[in-house]
């Protein structure tokens, strides 16, 4: 270490996987990354972007002013992506009493459903849990969600009504423990890259049987003793074939079923149709391969199943998560060490965001808003009249949007959030977007949805700010500020509660919730005052080491994996599942198969690691496409190649690789000038809401080198 600089312990702003970072800083400069041997989540590993992609924090680009739009929209008038210049700075003070005064005149005007936010899975526990406080308190509207709305809203409907619990069951670093695990739909070396490392070892060291089920031949593919290639939107016909051996060959765990579930007679009789040649025909995987599969799994003592956005971003991704629901309670793989459902939670802080409420069906702690016992709760903790809270049900991020009109949503608030890149179908989004009246963005940078923002409210990133983030498998770990924040950024919950107090003011309550908070300390106190997941967690107790959840006391050591006695709901249900097939099948016209997903190196939007020195690890887009059609259409690795779907068109650089199936092709949703979801579909899973980015039907046509698009044009322009 250089002499006088000092260190700080924190959590890593990237994945779920929550890895524990010692920032060292000089001058109120970090300048190296490393991470303590003995740190129970990561054992002192970090993969490339806990270790160098912190420096996004130092961007030239970062904004440091509150800004204000010169315009103002006229009545009508449909907004645009703005660039810098027209924008002004402007006081804190001004930035927020027009926020307030705006916000205040459109609840005044057409009432509390003409407001909606999206909460953010990067900022913390404290922040979320305070802007859906604002939400629901202030303006009574429970329009509140967050991108665990494209994320795993699936595997969370499915969890919800199987066995009543949503979170992942057991720890990660219990892998080592599994005879068998299977791995589905999740690129776990990519994206949650210590985990991956993790289900290495396990195989390696520990000699567990791996079975990959994927329709990309991943790196974990090497490591694995069956690697099942599934057509893409073919988990259904899979897994239920699976299950069908299971029952067929007499591999169920017969007491687990008959103690802790119910349906098994009814879904036994479902599973008739799925036999292993029908998946065959279906998903192409060798019905051999399936059967194999089922015999290891069912085999195992400890079977465990890990997954991630294979499962769940389908129209039919509840499911796709019930088919791999069922066979861990066939099999009576849950509720022991090394076994488990686990899908994998992407954000740093997305189990927090859910947990902390930021969903349009819950209240913090799953309490759900339609029953009046719960708003009660929350109507006495935030001193709110009696039935003051609304019993409705929100609207969900998708759907949000898609009510943008006159009588609809009228102004939205995005704290860390990017439609303009991360929703499906972007075309229709920014038609959405220009029909807004009012938008605030609450962020780091200006990124492709703040463009079109009126106010912009800049925030303290990780790095600047204390609080508490809970990882994937339900730690809640200390978020530590390190260094001074830049410019004039204040942190998300300082913004939040000024700008309430600013409105409770304008809006002449008798009764006003308390606002007035010395700091995240006092506001997780408050949330765990009354969620009871998180009673017993303090800032003194995870000084250290973090809590698994749920800590219902301060005498509770914390809960590695759940379900040991019993399920939430009791018994757990199983479900019979129909085969739907994708919403968008190939055709002639548009052949091939688009599914799309992340790079190591990147970050979603793009807006952190491509203001970071990641950007030039991974500097453009490229489309995966398997040599076969690569041959067949004239395609060259590194050539340029249009993409276009019934939706939109972009045009990059080819990737021929057998790392992508004939017929499918890959597409990372990253980059901002080959935006993947200007050719996604917004069809949705009609339960959980969640839009079917990982299958569309595209066409690809070889084109000119000059018509790829320059990945600094945009930079120049002086958004993020
Ligand atoms: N580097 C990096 N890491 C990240 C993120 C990031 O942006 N960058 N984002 C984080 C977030 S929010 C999330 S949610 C996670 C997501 O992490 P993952 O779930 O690993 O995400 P994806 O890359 O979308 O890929 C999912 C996998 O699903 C497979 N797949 C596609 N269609 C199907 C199908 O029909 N069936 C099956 N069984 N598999 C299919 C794809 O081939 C791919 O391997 O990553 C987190 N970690
Ligand atoms: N085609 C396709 N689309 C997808 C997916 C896919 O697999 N394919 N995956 C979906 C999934 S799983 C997800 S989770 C979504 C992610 O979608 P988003 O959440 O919309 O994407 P991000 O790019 O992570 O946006 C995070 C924003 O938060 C800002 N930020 C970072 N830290 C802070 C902070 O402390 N405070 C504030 N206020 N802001 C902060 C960043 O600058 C950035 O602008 O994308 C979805 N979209
Ligand atoms: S695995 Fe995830 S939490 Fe760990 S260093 Fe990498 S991005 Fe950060
Ligand atoms: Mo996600």
């Amino acid at each position: 270490m250089i002499s006088d600089s000092r260190k700080v312990t924190t959590t890593c702003p990237y994945c779920g996987v929550g890895c524990g970072l010692d920032l060292h800083i000089k001058n109120d400069y970090i300048y190296r990354v490393t991470s303590d041997y003995d740190n129970v989540v990561n054992q002192g590993n970090l993969c490339v972007k806990g270790r160098f992609g912190y420096d996004y924090i130092y961007s030239e680009r970062r904004v440091t002013v509150p800004l204000i739009r010169k315009t103002t929209q006229k009545a009508g008038q449909r907004r645009q992506a703005f660039d810098i210049s027209e924008w002004r700075e402007s006081s804190w003070d001004e930035a927020l009493d027009y926020t307030a005064d705006r916000l205040a005149e459109i609840y005044d005007r057409d009432g509390s459903d003409a407001l909606a936010v999206y909460c953010c899975a990067k900022a913390s526990n404290e922040d979320n849990y305070l802007l859906q406080k604002l939400f629901r308190a202030v303006f009574r509207t429970n329009n509140v969600d967050h991108c665990t709305r494209l994320c795993h809203a699936g595997s969370v409907v499915a969890l919800q009504m199987a066995i009543g619990s949503a979170a992942m069951s057991n720890t990660a670093s219990e892998v080592v423990e599994s005879d068998c695990f299977i791995v589905t739909g999740s690129n776990t070396p990519e994206n949650h890259p210590i985990i991956g490392l993790q289900m290495k070892d396990a195989v390696y060291k520990h000699g567990s049987k791996l079975i990959v089920i994927d329709p990309r031949k991943l790196e974990l593919c090497e490591y694995a003793e069956l690697w099942l290639p599934l057509k893409p939107g073919t988990n259904v016909p899979v897994f239920s074939a699976m299950a069908h051996v299971i029952v067929d060959e007499n591999l169920c765990d017969t007491k687990f079923v008959s103690e802790r579930t119910t349906g098994f007679d009814e879904f036994r009789k479902s599973l008739q149709k799925f036999t292993p040649e029908y998946a065959e025909t279906i998903s192409g995987v060798d019905r051999q391969l399936i059967v194999e599969a089922a015999r290891l799994y069912a085999r195992a003592e400890r079977g465990a199943i890990y997954w991630g956005m294979g499962i769940s971003q389908l129209a039919h991704g509840t499911a796709s998560a019930l088919g791999l629901v069922h066979l861990a309670l066939l099999t009576g793989h849950v509720g022991r060490r090394g076994t488990g459902l686990n899908p994998l939670r992407g954000q740093n802080n997305v189990q927090g965001a859910s947990d902390m409420g930021c969903m349009p069906y819950h209240y913090p702690g799953y309490m759900e808003v339609n029953n009046p016992d719960n708003a009660a709760i929350w109507e006495k903790a935030w001193n709110i009249q009696p039935e003051g809270l609304s019993r409705d049900k929100g609207l969900t991020t998708t759907e949000i949007l898609g009510n943008v009109r006159p009588g609809g949503v009228r102004a939205l608030y995005i704290m860390g959030e990017n439609p303009m890149m991360t929703e499906p179908n972007l075309n229709a989004t920014r038609h959405h977007m220009e029909g807004l009246e009012f938008l605030v963005a609450q962020d780091l940078f200006i990124n492709e949805s703040g463009a079109y923002a009126d106010v912009f409210l800049p925030a303290t990133s990780w790095a600047e700010k204390d609080g508490t983030f809970t990882n994937t498998d339900r730690r809640v770990q200390r978020v530590r500020k390190a260094i001074e924040p830049r410019g004039q950024v204040r942190s998300d919950w300082e913004i939040i509660s000024d700008l309430a107090q600013r409105l409770e003011h304008r809006l002449e309550r008798e009764k006003s919730a308390y606002w007035d908070y010395s700091g995240p300390e006092e506001i997780f106190g408050e949330m765990c005052s009354i969620v009871p997941e998180y009673a017993g967690v303090t800032y003194e107790r995870i000084d250290k080491v973090g809590l698994q959840t749920p800590v219902p006391d301060e005498e509770h050591p914390g809960t590695p994996y759940l379900f040991e006695a019993e399920f939430p709901a009791g018994k757990a249900q199983f479900f019979p599942l129909e085969y739907v097939p994708v919403v968008e099948k190939p055709d002639d016209e548009y052949p091939f198969i688009l599914t799309t997903g992340r790079l190591l190196e990147h970050w979603h939007g793009g807006t952190m690691t491509r203001n970071s020195q990641l950007g030039e690890l991974y500097p453009e887009a490229r489309v995966e496409v398997h040599p076969i059609d690569a041959n067949r259409n004239g395609l060259d690795d590194g050539g340029a190649v249009q993409v276009s779907s019934r939706r939109g068109e972009i045009i990059l650089r080819a990737r021929v690789t057998e790392k992508t199936n004939p017929g499918v092709v890959f597409i990372p949703m990253h980059f901002v000038e080959a935006a993947a979801n200007l050719l996604t579909i917004d069809a949705l899973d009609p339960q959980a809401k969640i839009p079917e980015f990982k299958a569309c039907a595209v066409k690809m046509q070889r084109v000119n080198e000059e018509l790829l698009p320059n990945p600094s044009a945009r930079l120049e322009r002086g958004r993020w």
